[in-house]
């Protein structure tokens, strides 16, 4: 090994050298040397003490045991929920003071760029699952406000499953691998979670909601992020207003289709982190407004639900949003462990003029995020973890415990006292202070009357969708329901939907083959059918035609038309999507003019379901080829299933036909790059999802 003295400009010498090491030299790059966790210099990191050249290990052997130690306790506990988790840096900008509603400066300072850590996760897979899980996604932010931290730990669906805390416990049991088998892993499509639901009529609106394509996002750069609960804003002058929390994505809501979320989960399990981090790496940070639905007390009392019942919504054409500001997630984490697994996000973590209602599953969710992080993270000083600290100064008579890290001075640890003039005080006038709601009320275990209706809301969600989304759901639950071994709970769940309506009841027991009549599960308050549909509500309705944060995948092989595929790349990259170049081989193909195309995929591990949209530039002999090639087959027959786009130059033909493609409005043919992108940027071709399966 070559050795050198130079030191790399980014890098202190007497950093990496202090010690009385050399820099080292490895293919070019220099290498500070290697030490124990306490700064002594290894020698050998490839051999063991030992007693003689072929003799036993010797236990003085402090290196190996330090390494070896450290590495057998790597691993914490996982979360018990929301295992699965992405996350990356970035701020929030507020563009429209809430001044007349809240006090808290990230609410009323216009302009200031508030740093936070976003981590999106799912909720049901261990650790080690697939992101494109039929799952809820956790969309929980923590904003380092100049007062101190604030959580907002909210869910891309704006409802939940239960409405009162001491329920979660049993809905998770429900959910994850049923405990005798241990599996199945990261799904609801078992006996055990719909066996729970069918019994629990308040989750029957979370039901359509995960069974919508909600559950299964494109990217977490295109969905939307939601508070669920009614919260309280509270102004200088103590007023309290009720709000909930909006995030809008900027490049619009996407979802795949469900074929292609159970294909993506085997070809890139990491399907959203790699989009993720991806996009953040090559400068295009993720972005989202920050919306709130603000309303009084009078509002609350004439809405015909309750709202502090988490299993309902505010349909936006009753109350508008207010897009208050914007979140950029512009930083990817230096390391996945210390950042996106330590950070604890806390519902507790509130500042003065952002205050909890009395939602009894918020209220229940106060506890158990503090709670949970002694476990996971094993001591109480978990909130000195840099990622969790907070980032305005804080100070207070906590002490001790395992893994202290701050330098705690002086002799006074209580208050009151005398002794030092700088110790921390409390702050009647700045403190945080919880809003001065009267109570009244027996002390009792009571559901409200007012959280008895189950239904109504369900209906109008379900008919709030376009006719596509309506049959995404029925296929969804068809799915689901499949995978329930026991009969009884499939019926009783049809049951529970008849109770939505009898139509969709009917729709999945047709798709199920289970014939004969549907019996509506007893019901306190059947549905209301008088709810307007809230267009909103809707992803399709609200899409966005663009192709901006897409990526365009486009099949080669030798012969292939360069100018063309390089046209292609122009274009694509001029409106903000990713351009990738598939081939038989990695190393590329050369094209027509005898230039080698570089690859950034070999077409087995880039298949069509990475891409939103494909084009297919052959020329005939590569055409030919290709259509006694499974795996082109597939790339183009897959994109066609998933109703995506295809371009094709005319010589592509003999492939197309042998993926069973036929033509419609989605299949521009004749290589015309712009028509192609065009009808790209509108998005899959819905019209043709009839032809390729069956709606029930
Ligand atoms: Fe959570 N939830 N939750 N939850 N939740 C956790 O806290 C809990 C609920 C949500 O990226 C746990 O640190 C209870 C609703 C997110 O680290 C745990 C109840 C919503 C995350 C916990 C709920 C959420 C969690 C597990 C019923 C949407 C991941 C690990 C009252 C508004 C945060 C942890 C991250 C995580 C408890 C219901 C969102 C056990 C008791 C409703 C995004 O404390």
């Amino acid at each position: 090994m070559k050795k050198s003295k130079q030191t790399p400009d980014a890098m202190p010498k007497d950093h990496l050298t202090g010690n009385g090491g050399e820099l080292h030299q490895v293919a070019g790059a220099l290498h500070p040397p290697m030490t124990n966790q306490t700064g002594t210099i290894v020698s050998d990191d490839e051999n063991q003490l030992k007693a003689g050249e072929r003799g036993p290990s010797l236990l003085e052997d402090f290196f190996y045991l330090e390494k070896t130690q450290h590495f057998d306790h790597e691993r914490i506990p996982e979360r018990v929920v929301h295992a699965r988790g992405f996350g990356a840096h970035g701020f929030f900008e507020l563009t429209d003071s809430l001044a007349e509603f809240s006090k808290a400066d990230v609410l009323t300072q216009v302009g200031v760029k508030t740093p936070l850590f976003t981590r999106f996760s799912t909720v049901a897979g261990n650790l080690g699952s697939s992101d494109l899980a039929r799952d809820v996604r956790g969309f929980a932010v923590k904003f380092y406000t100049s007062q101190g931290n604030w959580d907002l730990v909210g869910n891309n669906i704006p409802v939940f499953f239960i409405q009162d805390a001491i329920k979660f416990t049993d809905l998770i049991h429900a959910a994850k691998q049923e405990p005798d088998r241990g599996f199945p892993q990261a799904q609801t499509a078992h006996d055990t979670f719909w066996d729970f639901v069918s019994l629990t009529p308040e989750s029957t609106h979370m039901l359509m909601w995960i069974m919508s394509d909600r559950t299964i996002p494109r990217s977490l750069r295109m969905m939307e992020g939601f508070g669920v609960h009614t919260f309280r804003l509270v102004n200088a002058e103590g007023t309290s207003t009720f709000a909930k929390f909006h995030w809008r994505p900027k490049l619009g809501m996407q979802s795949v289709v469900w074929d292609e979320a159970l294909k993506i989960n085997g070809a890139d399990p990491d399907f959203h982190r790699r989009d993720l981090w991806n996009s953040i790496d090559e400068g295009k940070p993720a972005e989202w407004e920050l919306a709130v639905q603000l309303f009084d007390d009078a509002f609350a009392d004439s809405f015909d639900f309750d709202v502090l019942d988490a299993t309902k919504v505010i349909p936006e054409e009753l109350i508008p949003l207010r897009v208050i500001g914007r979140m950029v997630l512009d930083t990817n984490v230096t390391n996945h462990f210390a950042e996106t697994e330590q950070v604890a996000f806390r519902v507790s973590n509130v500042v003065p003029g952002i205050d909890f209602s009395n939602d009894p599953l918020l209220q229940g969710r106060i506890f158990s995020y503090v709670d949970t992080q002694l476990t996971r993270l094993g001591s109480s000083n978990y909130q000195q973890i840099p990622v969790n600290a907070p980032k305005c100064p804080f100070a207070n008579m906590q002490r001790d415990g395992h893994m202290q890290t701050l330098p705690q001075k002086g002799r006074v640890a209580y208050s009151p006292s005398s002794l030092e003039a700088d110790t921390p005080r409390q702050d009647p006038a700045n403190g945080f202070k919880s809003f001065a709601e009267a109570m009244q009320g027996e002390k009792a275990r009571v559901r409200s009357e007012s959280f008895g209706d189950h239904f109504s809301q369900a209906h109008q969600f379900f008919y709030s969708q376009t006719e596509t989304e309506q049959n995404h759901i029925v296929s969804a639950f068809i799915f689901e329901l499949s995978k329930v071994d026991t009969k009884a709970i499939r019926e009783r769940m049809l049951g529970q939907l008849a109770n939505v309506d009898p139509a969709i009841a009917t729709r999945v027991a047709a798709g199920l083959g289970m014939g004969g009549p549907i019996k509506p599960v007893a019901t306190g308050i059947a549905a209301r059918t008088d709810l307007k549909p809230s267009p909103a509500l809707s992803m399709l309705a609200k899409a966005k035609e663009t192709l901006e944060g897409r990526m365009v995948g486009c099949l080669i092989a030798d012969g292939s038309d360069g100018e063309l595929v390089l046209a292609l790349e122009t274009a694509v990259t001029k409106l903000g999507a990713n351009f990738k170049i598939v081939a038989p081989k990695v190393g590329g193909a050369v094209a027509a003019d005898g230039k080698l195309i570089e690859a950034d995929f070999q077409l087995a591990g880039g298949s069509s379901i990475l891409f939103d949209t494909v084009f297919v530039a052959l020329s005939e002999d590569g055409a030919k080829l290709l259509s006694t090639e499974a795996a082109a087959v597939a790339w183009v027959h897959d994109a066609y299933a998933h109703l995506k786009v295809i371009g094709a130059t005319a010589e592509s033909k003999p492939l197309m036909k042998a993926a069973g493609v036929v033509s419609d409005e989605g299949v521009v043919s004749g290589g015309d790059a712009d028509a192609y992108l065009t009808r790209a940027a509108k998005g899959r071709v819905w019209k043709r999802e009839p032809k390729v399966r069956t709606i029930y």
